[in-house]
């Protein structure tokens, strides 16, 4: 076999691996730059100290018994939010977010550094051993088993592997909540979020950004404070329902590791839980019209106790019936013209053969 041919297929299979190379990882790496520009637009503003009542709520003025135990976080327990300069993913505080960090960071960040470190290195051989003028006579060679084995195998290999871990992240991301879960329905607006508890007295809670002075005077991030935030308790599985009220809005937060469409006329769940309490941020992730920039997301994960006292202070209600059981079902409401007598009765039905 000639040599030269050798490295004539060589060069194919090199330039087939760059553009395999430029599909894969360049989007990546824009996407990358993506999230980096937006991170320095978040610059996060320095330690003021707030006092609790400045970012308290005003929803509703009467507040409950034990309704003032409950004081919103400060900027000290941000947890969750972007850093300036920041290249990678955000952190993860869900289960479901640690494990596809680990999967980023131990399996398909090292493959992509070893296929591009490996392409690279054929590629300066090539260049370097195989010019016109190191080598003279071009290889006649038609084909290589051993090698052509090779290119075969090693991909299949490489991509068996990144299945395995592929399709568990896939599969943990549609496993569904507990029955007796807690719920959170999210409905998107334009431009807001709307967030109810259908098991506590099915309150809604409005959720608008905060104008970026208001946001700096409270020492939290511009663009990304919200005057009233999702609470939620902490450690324990949330099922949260998404809809949209007019378009397609979508709730993500990277992360808990957590995106969700909120589509008009359906209703999407999947379910949610929160390692660590703090506040996390999040922005609308789906085109939704000309103020989709200015609809952040901003979660408040407490424990249960301080948890109910919020629900409280919203005027909500706790404990209630077991949400396992099924509703009770309501009085079979009829028609009012069915009701012989009534006003908005018609005249009474005539049997055909009397007529
Ligand atoms: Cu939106």
């Amino acid at each position: 076999m000639n040599f030269c041919q050798v490295a004539s297929k060589q060069l194919k299979i090199v330039r087939a691996v760059i553009l395999a190379f430029a599909l894969v990882v360049i989007p990546q790496a824009v996407s990358a730059q993506d999230t980096a520009a937006a991170n320095v637009q978040t610059q996060n503003v320095a330690d003021a100290s707030v006092p609790a009542e400045v970012a308290a709520d005003g929803q509703n003025a009467e507040a409950a018994v034990g309704a003032d135990a409950y004081k919103p976080l400060g900027p000290d327990m941000i947890v969750g939010q972007p850093t300036p300069g920041g290249m990678t993913f955000q952190e993860q505080y869900s289960p479901n977010g640690e494990y596809a960090l680990w999967m980023h960071d131990a399996i398909l960040l090292p493959i992509i550094v070893a296929i591009s470190l490996l392409v690279l290195g054929l590629l300066m051989w090539v260049v370097v051993r195989y010019n016109r003028r190191s080598n003279k006579v071009a290889s006649k060679t038609s084909h290589n088993t051993v090698i052509e084995v090779i290119w075969t195998l090693v991909p299949v290999l490489i991509l068996v592997v990144i299945a395995v871990p592929s399709i568990t992240l896939l599969s943990r991301q549609y496993e569904s909540p507990p029955e007796d879960a807690f719920t959170v329905k999210v409905t998107g607006y334009q431009w807001y979020w709307g967030y109810s508890y259908p098991d506590n007295g099915d309150f809604e809670v409005i959720s608008n950004m905060l104008d970026d002075d208001e946001a700096v005077a409270r020492g939290l991030p511009e663009k990304l404070a919200v005057d009233n935030r999702m609470v939620v308790p902490v450690g324990e599985p949330i099922r949260i329902q998404t809809t949209g009220a007019d378009v397609i809005h979508s709730f993500a937060l990277p992360s808990l590791w957590f995106k969700l469409d909120a589509v008009p006329g359906r209703l999407n769940e999947k379910m949610l839980l929160i390692q660590k309490p703090g506040i996390y941020y999040g922005q609308c992730s789906e085109l939704c019209g000309v103020r989709h920039g200015y609809m952040p997301i901003a979660i408040e994960a407490l424990p249960r106790p301080q948890f109910e006292a919020w629900v409280l202070s919203q005027g909500g209600e706790i404990g209630g019936e077991d949400v396992s059981d099924e509703p009770e079902a309501a009085d079979l409401q009829e028609p009012e013209s069915s009701v012989e007598g009534a006003p908005g009765a018609g005249a009474p039905p005539v049997d055909a053969e009397e007529v």
